[in-house]
């Protein structure tokens, strides 16, 4: 099949679409194609999840606007079907690939989920295919990796039997949906005819720009712009360190500085987790790695994000200690475990990073989260006992906490705020010890 011909399918979405790797990027973006009239086989290996997503049923939990609907919608239209057999993408005219591409404790990129989505599609590539790699993958991936393993599994040969191309996805967990549809891509093409036929497809689904470019630049721009982000959050966070230092409070210096033109400071906090910001400076750094290219600022600020749980920890210390007590033996209430509010992704969770910290200090650590089965419960009860509270997660239902209920509930009143979640004056009426990440202590 040639590009035209596929172009044609495409316009009358007669192609043949399918989705590898049915997670928080494949589920929607599968169904968002068979919302717009294609037929599209999702292939997922959990076999539980499997049987959820073709009961109608989305295996995502968190607040997801729109997608329940949708993918009971696309199930019972038989619009969207899911399997875990590889031998279902025989007539498939395009394969988009979204597994996942973490890194190792060494910050290497592990690609054994994107190499054995690669293994059992050669077999079955149907001749003509166009397979679009929506994964994050350091820059040379594509060149490196991706094209010579599917030419050795497909035995066949990159724009004369298939075709090549990747497209990063742009999504954020709570807003799958919105992202899809409202977010600019850029689209990276093999060749640029490849990019061109990459666009008819992808604006069925994006109401933005589709930006063709080469492979090479689509890998750069997915990992700069997180690595952007990265950069821009730990340089908020080292601003919350000099403004406790020297009695501050960095949210009215950070105020004040956005007020300033061109200025943009993030938000300092407890940490930084997700599947993206905390792997995708690495995936980036990954591309140069061999090469004489000295990089200090991308690593560097995983440095200062990563050390903002042991922060808290320091902060919660010395809170206990002017009560007279020690991180030792205490029992320290965790408000929030996922890595995002209102949202149930815990994947890089900071409070998990607290968590082994404060028992790596002796401490116990009681979880609280309103999102994730095993941590949800009446809040206040679980503070019976606790010796002090540490705020991770902005979740809504914590602004409304009664804080005189929690500082009686609290065996010493006591309020670490990893995320500014309470307003100071707020705060300082409920008779807690209060310390903040970014809050000096002001000085007599
Ligand atoms: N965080 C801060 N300070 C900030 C922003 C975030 O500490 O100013 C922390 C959050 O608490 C969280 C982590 O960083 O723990 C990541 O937060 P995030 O808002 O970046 O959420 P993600 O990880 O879902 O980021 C995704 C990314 N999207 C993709 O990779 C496609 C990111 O590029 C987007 O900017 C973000 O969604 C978004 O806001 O849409």
């Amino acid at each position: 099949m040639s590009l035209n011909t596929l172009q044609n399918k495409i316009a009358q979405k007669s192609a043949l679409v399918s989705v590898i790797g049915l997670g928080y990027v494949g589920l929607p973006v599968a169904c968002e194609f068979a919302r717009m009239g294609f037929n599209v086989i999702g292939v997922e290996l959990q076999s539980e999840r499997v049987d959820k997503i073709n009961q109608g049923i989305s295996p995502i939990e968190g607040n997801e606007p729109g997608l329940e609907d949708l993918l009971a919608g696309v199930i019972s239209s038989g619009r969207l079907h899911a399997t875990g057999d590889y031998q279902e993408l025989k007539q498939c005219d395009v394969v988009l690939i979204d597994v996942e591409t973490p890194v190792d404790e060494n910050n290497i990129p592990r690609y054994a989920a994107l190499q054995s989505a690669l293994r059992n599609l050669g077999p079955v590539l149907k001749k003509g295919a166009l397979v679009i790699v929506e994964s994050t993958i350091a820059p040379g991936t594509m060149y490196g990796t991706v094209l010579p393993l599917l030419e050795e599994s497909s035995g066949g040969q990159l724009n004369r039997d298939f075709y090549l191309g990747n497209c990063p996805e742009r999504v954020m967990p709570g807003k799958l949906l919105q992202n899809l549809d409202s977010l600019s891509r850029v689209v990276g093409g093999m060749t640029e005819e490849t990019a061109n036929t990459m666009i008819l497809l992808y604006r069925n689904v994006v109401q933005a720009d589709l930006d063709p470019v080469d492979c090479v630049t689509a890998e750069l721009v997915k990992t700069v712009e997180n690595a952007y982000r990265d950069v821009q959050i730990a340089f908020a966070n080292e601003v919350a360190l000099i403004c406790e230092a020297v009695g501050g409070d960095v949210w009215k210096v950070r105020e004040l500085v956005n007020k300033s033109p061109y200025r943009q400071m993030h938000l300092p906090g407890a940490g930084v987790g997700g599947h993206c910001i905390p792997k995708d400076p690495w995936l980036l750094a990954y591309g140069v790695q061999g090469k004489d290219v000295p990089l200090r600022i991308i690593p560097a600020a995983r440095a200062v994000n990563e050390s903002m749980p042991g922060h808290v920890v320091q902060l919660l210390g010395e809170a206990l200690a002017s009560a007279n007590r020690t991180l030792a033996g205490a029992k320290i209430l965790v408000m929030g475990y996922t890595y995002l509010e209102d949202s149930d992704d815990t994947r890089n969770s900071p409070s998990a990073r607290l968590v082994d910290l404060l028992q790596a200090q002796g401490a116990e650590a009681v979880v609280h989260d309103p999102y994730v089965a095993g941590y949800q419960g009446d809040l206040l009860q679980m503070a019976q006992g606790c010796d002090a509270a540490v705020v991770m997660v902005r979740h809504s239902e914590y602004r409304d906490l009664d804080l005189s209920s929690l500082s009686k509930a609290l065996r010493s009143p006591i309020l670490v705020d990893g995320r500014r979640l309470f307003d100071q004056s707020y705060l300082n009426k409920n008779g807690l010890v209060i310390r903040e990440i970014g809050r000096g202590v002001p000085k007599p």
